[in-house]
């Protein structure tokens, strides 16, 4: 898909969530795990968002407007970086829940996993969280330029069990473009759905 992304609104409190009347999907993921490196790669720009090797970059969440298609991809600010503050984790967490509920657009959360990693208990916690809120999940492998093929289909084996899927998550990367056309695929899929839903 040829789009374009562009940045709308960036939200930094709960009261500044004036969200969009149209479709949205959002990327969540531990920090430093690569989210904002793939908003990147999606848009084919490289400077969209900003992105760092120090994790806690992103701190606020970032709308970004997807033409064609008139829909959102929203950055979510990571989670468990060893040195947030107690008051930080409990802004993100407000922050994100008022995000996350009470947000009829909200189509699907892209949850990034490092394919170089063992499944995380803050990564589970956040996937629990969705499915109790019954917020479809993409799961998506990152970094896979960085895992041999035999590491990550483990990694990717124990996701596809811990979510219950027959298919194991999406592996891609922001470095190679690997995975990023079937990402888009899947993205458009969630979206388009939403319209069939609403079809008279
Ligand atoms: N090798 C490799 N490195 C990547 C990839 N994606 C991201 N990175 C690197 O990982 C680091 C973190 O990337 P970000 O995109 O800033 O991560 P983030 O999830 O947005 O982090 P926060 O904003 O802190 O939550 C940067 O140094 C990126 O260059 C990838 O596909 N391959
Ligand atoms: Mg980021």
């Amino acid at each position: 898909m040829r789009a374009t992304l562009t940045l709308e609104s960036t939200i930094y409190t709960p009261r500044q969530m004036q969200l969009p009347d149209a479709p949205q999907l959002a990327l969540a993921g531990r920090s430093n795990v690569g989210k904002s490196s793939l908003i990147n790669a999606l848009a084919g720009r490289r400077t969209l968002a900003k992105t760092s090797s120090t994790p806690g970059k992103t701190r606020s969440i970032n709308l970004y407007r997807v033409t064609p298609g008139d829909f959102y991809l929203a950055d979510l600010p990571g989670y468990g970086y060893a040195r947030a503050s107690h008051a930080d984790r409990d802004a993100w967490a407000r922050l994100i829940h008022a995000y996350l509920t009470d947000n009829p657009h909200l189509r699907a959360l892209v949850v990034l996993l490092d394919s170089r990693l063992a499944p995380q208990q803050l990564d589970m916690d956040l996937v629990a969280y969705a499915q109790e809120h019954h917020i479809p999940l993409l799961p998506v492998l990152t970094k896979v330029d960085k895992t041999s093929l035999k590491e990550r289909a483990q990694v990717a084996r124990r996701w596809a069990d811990i979510l219950g899927t027959p298919e194991p998550p999406l592996a891609v990367s922001s470095r190679t473009g690997l995975g990023i056309a079937h990402l888009w695929r899947s993205i458009e899929r969630f979206v388009l759905a939403t319209i069939d839903e609403s079809a008279p």
